[in-house]
């Protein structure tokens, strides 16, 4: 079958990127990554095509879609329907949702912030951002002492949506040493086979203070 070049707008230092990436890699669906720097992103042609001036943006053909957790709903509905990346049952589907609006909530507003706020790409309160990250993965540690993965027994995407903002989460000065059940949940996504580590960002000591290894 001739598919269109699927087109993944964004960067290698962008958790929500990342997410998407890893569902590509993982259902082996060929993409082309163009890297789309802020500068670009605030462009009149770049909101056209993405009107929250925002990264990921996927195009399929004739089809534009952002917001990296629509995506990797599209993906898993489009190339891997009845896989467990999705799954249709009441309770799962609902466990998925739950993460994604996690990934959306807590884990953006938390980890992803204090990140961002380290390297020097956002202002804000580091103190407050690491505070949320805390409490979040305080419950994701009681959580995944019971469970292998977030929302089901085995992977699904909501392991991905949350993954890539966490395991980078020492990169803002939010250090993983007391969750080890989230940090064995680490080791076991990226066991899976494609995966694929993002790269290391560079955090200047003044910006990070307390940043501290994995
Ligand atoms: N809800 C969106 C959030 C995406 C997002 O915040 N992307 C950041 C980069 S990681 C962005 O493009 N921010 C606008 C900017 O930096 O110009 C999603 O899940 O895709």
């Amino acid at each position: 079958m001739n598919r269109p070049e699927i087109v993944l707008h964004g960067t290698a230092l962008s958790g929500h990127t990342h997410r998407v990436e890893l569902l590509l890699l993982m259902l082996e669906l060929p993409y082309r990554l163009v890297p789309t720097p802020a500068e670009l992103r605030r462009s009149e042609g770049f909101r056209q095509l993405s009107p929250l001036g925002q990264i990921p943006l996927l195009e399929d053909g004739d089809l534009r879609l952002t917001d990296s957790n629509a995506i990797l709903v599209y993906l898993a509905r489009r190339y891997a329907q009845g896989s467990h990346w999705l799954p249709d049952e009441a309770v799962a589907a609902s466990q998925v949702q739950r993460w994604l609006s996690i990934a959306a909530g807590e884990l953006a507003f938390g980890p992803a912030t204090a990140r961002m706020i380290a390297l020097g790409v956002k202002s804000g309160d580091p103190a407050s951002a690491r505070a949320i990250a805390a409490t979040l993965l305080a419950f994701m540690n009681r959580h995944l002492a019971e469970r292998a993965y977030l929302a089901a027994a085995h992977p699904t995407i909501a392991d991905l949506a949350c993954y890539s903002y966490i395991a980078q989460a020492p990169e803002g000065g939010v250090a993983l040493e007391s969750y080890p059940a989230v940090r064995a949940w680490l080791r076991r996504i990226e066991a899976l086979p494609r995966f694929r580590a993002m790269p290391a960002a560079q955090v200047s000591p003044a910006a990070a203070p307390a940043a501290l290894p994995r």
